[in-house]
């Protein structure tokens, strides 16, 4: 699969507007300043589709971007875990991602994001565990990975799949910087998208995943 093009579709602040459409969409989770911004203008070749920023917490909002004219949609949810906000609006935040995650009607797969330097906390464990338990599909994605060497990276995603007792290879290794990880991406929304498809096809079989 390859990428063409991407346009912001709409923001949602509130639950009533969640979209609750058919087209696939694939959602961007992770801390506050992971890189889910950097990660979907990466993916989509655009510097600046969604807004990214030194300061975590610049996304507030649920963000959705229309890729190949409507062949799916990344969903850039607000980062979860960030401490500078009041205990009120971290409900808030939390609510909105949450009913978002329970309410989407195309959503196929989490893209759940994890600096590849850090060891994942508290916070992206609830979130795997919350998903597991949803039983939502998601991928892992560590970023960032332009700061480690490539042996470093390599060690770091293997302790990350360790961590998170996922298989080595269901941990992808991407830099929004150096451009790295992008085909693994790409093969992994394609089968996604084959996955989503078939499903269309064959309804009485949506369990069965
Ligand atoms: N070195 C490096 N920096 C990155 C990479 N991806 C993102 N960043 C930087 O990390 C910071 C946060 O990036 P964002 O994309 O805004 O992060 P976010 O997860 O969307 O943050 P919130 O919206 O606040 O939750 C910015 O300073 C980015 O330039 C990467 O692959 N490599
Ligand atoms: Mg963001």
């Amino acid at each position: 699969m390859e990428i063409k093009g991407a346009e912001f579709v709409t923001s949602a602040g509130t639950v009533e507007q969640i979209i609750k459409g058919e087209t696939v969409e694939i959602a961007v989770v992770g801390r506050s300043n992971v890189g889910k911004s950097s990660f979907i203008n990466f993916m989509c070749n655009h510097g600046r589709l969604a807004k990214t920023s030194k300061e975590p917490g610049r996304t507030r909002l649920i963000n959705y971007f229309k890729v190949n004219k409507g062949e799916f949609m990344f969903v850039d949810l607000p980062g979860y875990g960030f401490a500078k906000v009041n205990d009120n609006e971290k409900a808030k935040w939390g609510m909105i991602i949450e009913s978002y995650l329970r309410e989407s009607t195309g959503l196929k797969n989490v893209f759940v994001l994890l600096d590849v330097r850090r060891e994942p906390n508290a916070d992206d464990v609830q979130m795997l565990n919350y998903l597991y338990h949803y039983n939502i599909p998601f991928t892992i994605i560590a970023t960032k990975g332009d700061k480690l060497s490539r042996s470093a990276g390599l060690k770091r995603k293997r302790e990350i799949a360790n961590a998170l007792k996922v298989g080595f290879d269901n941990v992808l290794l991407t830099s929004a910087l150096n451009k790295s990880g992008k085909q693994e991406v790409l093969d992994r929304i394609e089968h996604i998208l084959t996955i989503a498809n078939e499903q269309k096809a064959n309804p009485e079989t949506e369990d069965d995943e």
